[in-house]
């Protein structure tokens, strides 16, 4: 299905650039627009100054690629893309691009602009042979709300434009405490987007999150709490699909855990309990030379520096409960940092959702440059358009969330909630939908979708379900189709398919590439 309305963009692309054969202008926005369909999903980390959003991005990527520090880098919108090759392009707002050189210092990359001011850089393009690149395409951008005004513009001017969909196809918007200008900025992202489609395409992370309880080793746990309470009071319900609080120092420096580092950590979680705590006890101690600790004041400066204090009175907790291997501690370490819900996230709301946020995207922006170039056969194309984002089921349900995320569904609270469910807002894989485990099996599936059909169905032909209620319904209803489609007519034991069949076959044709495959689909593939 996602196929089909893709084809349909991609189609509708190619006839407005037979229409618009002897228009250069018309036909460099339409290719542009063409190419974005085939790349990469976009993604950008946007937040305020200072809100740890290259850290986060370093994180994802699982490199120290993005610089952290004060330079002038960090005022310019750099593009982090997938190549087999390291390269960085400079493209200036006037002139030709040049490359830069790939320059590594300790494992970080530095992006030196040279005479160039980042006043005078347009974006910067890293192309990097980072594995998580292959599936999206992330943007660092400078800080909003900045003092300084043109580095705050730099951001909203790409994330926001009037006259034009944005760039970016979803946005992970980080905030150390929920401002009036990250409201601000998150409402008019989802009005640049909603214009047409409504959809909502945004995830806030509460950063820093190790701060928020002041480095004690619960304190993602108290982030975890104010992440629900936001979620819950509905401050971010009509702006974010979601909140996850997250502390992107301590998931980027476990991702890189070194040796040296693993060594110097298990030293110190060996170091008797009142001595421990003594140490721990604050950044100032911590770095101070004291007797009987062998390590270095200089080492430990340099653990605070990559892991915080909160990480370092977490792994030596870790350590002394059995995390006594590196790649175990550090794969602990990411999973307490937020990092791995993070990523669930990412796969769930954007990657599973990449091809119709990209369709999406393509369609604002063609019906855009035509209405600004019209000339006969630009009506019939304006009005396919309008079919494409009115039929494909995707995109009704993508208004359809973002209704029930801004002015609630018109049915009852209870149902609003499943109704939300089962058009894949909270994930679109096909257990998330139907609330059920991950490797829930077909028959379970079945039952569930079929008793979600039948409610949803007699919801819809009830004398007391008023029009708004009974639209709503009715594509609830088709979601509900659309999930048993999915599942396989035979049930059975997976396990035993498994042991039958001896190891997974590769995907067949027809299935995407990184898609997720949903257990349904496992079967499917088994039984070949
Ligand atoms: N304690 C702690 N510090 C963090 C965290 N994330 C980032 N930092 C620190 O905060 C500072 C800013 O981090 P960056 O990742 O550069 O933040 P940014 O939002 O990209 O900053 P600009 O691009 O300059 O706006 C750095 O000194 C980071 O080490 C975190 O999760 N915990
Ligand atoms: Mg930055």
């Amino acid at each position: 299905m996602t196929g089909a309305v893709s084809t349909a963009v991609h189609d509708l692309v190619r006839e407005a650039a037979t229409l618009y054969a002897d228009d250069p202008v018309v036909l460099r926005a339409l290719e542009t627009y063409e190419r974005r369909l085939q790349e990469p999903l976009r993604v950008a980390v946007a937040g305020m100054v200072k809100a740890g959003k290259s850290t986060l991005l370093n994180a994802i990527i699982g490199e120290e690629i993005a610089p952290t520090d004060t330079g002038e880098c960090t005022k310019v919108l750099t593009w982090y893309r997938y190549s087999d090759t390291p390269r960085i392009t400079l493209y200036p707002v006037i002139g030709s691009p040049r490359a830069l050189p790939v320059i590594r210092n300790d494992g970080r990359l530095t992006l030196d602009l040279g005479q160039t001011r980042a006043e005078e850089v347009e974006r910067l393009v890293v192309d990097w042979p980072a594995k998580k690149l292959r599936d999206i395409t992330l943007i660092d951008t400078p800080g909003i709300a900045s003092l300084s005004t043109e580095v705050s513009m730099r951001s909203t001017d790409f994330l926001t434009p009037e006259d034009a969909p944005s760039e970016a196809d979803a946005i992970i918007y980080l905030m150390r405490h929920l401002h009036a200008a990250d409201l601000n900025f998150l409402e008019s992202f989802r009005d640049t987007t909603v214009g047409q489609s409504n959809a909502i395409n945004a995830l806030a992370v509460l950063s820093r999150a190790d701060e928020i309880g002041a480095g004690r080793i619960d304190s993602l746990l108290s982030a975890k709490e104010i992440a629900d309470r936001y979620r819950r009071d509905g401050t971010l319900r009509a702006v974010a699909l979601g909140v996850v609080p997250m502390a992107g120092l301590l998931a980027q420096s476990a991702r890189s855990l070194r040796q040296t580092e693993f060594t110097a950590l298990a030293t110190l979680s060996r170091l008797g309990r009142a001595e421990r705590e003594r140490l721990m006890i604050s950044v100032d101690r911590f770095v101070r030379p004291t007797e009987g600790v062998d390590v270095s004041p200089e080492v430990r400066a340099a653990l605070l520096d990559r892991f915080g204090l909160f990480g370092i009175r977490l792994a030596s907790a870790l350590l002394r409960g059995g995390f006594d291997d590196a790649t175990d501690l550090a794969h602990e370490l990411a999973r307490r940092s937020g990092l791995d819900e993070l990523l669930r996230f990412i796969g769930v709301q954007f990657q599973a959702r990449a091809a119709h946020l990209k369709a999406r995207a393509t369609l604002v922006g063609v019906d855009t440059v035509l209405r600004a170039h019209p000339r006969a056969g630009t009506q019939q194309l304006a009005a396919s358009i309008e079919r494409i984002q009115s039929s494909a089921h995707e995109f009704r349900e993508l208004r359809l969330l973002a209704a029930a995320r801004t002015a609630g569904l018109p049915v009852a609270p209870e149902l609003a909630e499943e109704a939300e469910r089962l058009i894949g807002g909270q994930g679109v894989a096909l257990p998330i939908r139907l609330g059920v485990a991950e490797d829930a099996p077909a028959a379970e599936l079945r039952s569930v979708a079929m008793a979600a059909l039948q409610r949803w169905r007699t919801l819809a032909e009830s004398p007391a379900t008023d029009r708004a209620g009974a639209e709503v319904c009715e594509i609830v209803v088709r979601s509900c189709e659309a999930a048993l489609a999915q599942i396989p007519a035979e049930s059975g034991g997976r396990e035993r398919v498994r042991l039958v069949l001896g190891p997974e076959p590769t995907a067949g044709p027809g299935e995407q590439a990184g898609d997720e495959p949903g257990p349904g689909q496992h079967q499917l593939r088994h039984q070949e």
